[in-house]
């Protein structure tokens, strides 16, 4: 028998799924068995050159040149910096410092596909303070013939400054109180379907080594009295 306070809980749950859900990626779907470029997690200083990393997943494509922006201009610059990585050895980077837009390409007869792993070490300056997600836009690939290759692209979180986790509150990302409330159980739920960017010192509250709904759910029925205890790792 479902009690009163299960449905309360259901009907505070179900809309913020899907405000949540809504905001997400594209299906992942499309993306499967085509190549990915993400960016590494990073740490930068705030208003201090910082080095971020490309990773290429080829899903054994054959792919020579790899473009995209990163991000939309309103967190990070570009210095204009760039050096390949050990992926793309053979390969050459240029980075835009106006647009943030960034190739690398193999230039150098005979022409090599990249392997997997790190393919650009780009120069980035951050201006706002905090954690942010920060997507690879526009992205392109194409194959030793110079023909376009369909693939996707996934975001990272830059953390900008000092480590937020000194200041956490396991399960209350957004109020830091304690209990947490219902503003944090969403936060959680966007985080968990990449909508936000959340540490698992602030999101991770089962301490599983994922930030999922089940963690968004937890934080919920803390924050209306249920009692749940809420354990994060350590940062
Ligand atoms: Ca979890």
């Amino acid at each position: 028998m479902t009690s009163l306070t299960d449905w309360r809980l259901w009907v505070v749950a179900t809309p913020m799924l899907l405000v949540a859900t809504g905001a997400a990626q594209p299906a992942l779907a499309q993306c499967d068995n085509v190549p990915l470029l993400t960016i590494t997690d990073s740490v930068c200083d705030v208003d201090a050159p910082c080095e971020i990393t490309i990773v290429l997943d080829t899903a054994q494509a054959n792919v020579a040149s790899v473009a995209a922006t990163i991000g939309d201009g309103s967190v990070l610059a570009c210095t204009g910096n760039c050096s390949t990585g050990e992926a793309a050895a053979n390969g050459s980077c240029t980075l835009n410092a106006a647009n943030c837009r960034f190739i690398v390409v193999d230039l150098a007869p005979p022409l090599e596909a990249f392997g997997n792993g790190d393919v650009a070490h780009a120069e980035v300056v951050c201006s706002e303070r905090g954690l942010h997600l920060i997507d690879l836009r526009d992205v392109s690939f194409g194959n030793t013939q110079g023909l376009p290759v369909d693939g996707c692209s996934a975001p990272g979180v830059i953390q900008c400054g000092e480590d937020p986790c000194s200041t956490a509150v396991c399960g209350a990302p957004i109020t830091m109180a304690t209990p947490p409330k219902s503003s944090d159980a969403l936060f959680t739920l966007r985080s968990a379907v990449g909508s936000e960017a959340c540490l698992a010192c602030s999101c991770d509250v089962d301490d599983d080594g994922q930030i999922a709904a089940s963690d968004a759910l937890r934080v919920l029925r803390a924050a209306v009295g249920l009692g749940e205890t809420l354990s994060c790792p350590a940062a």
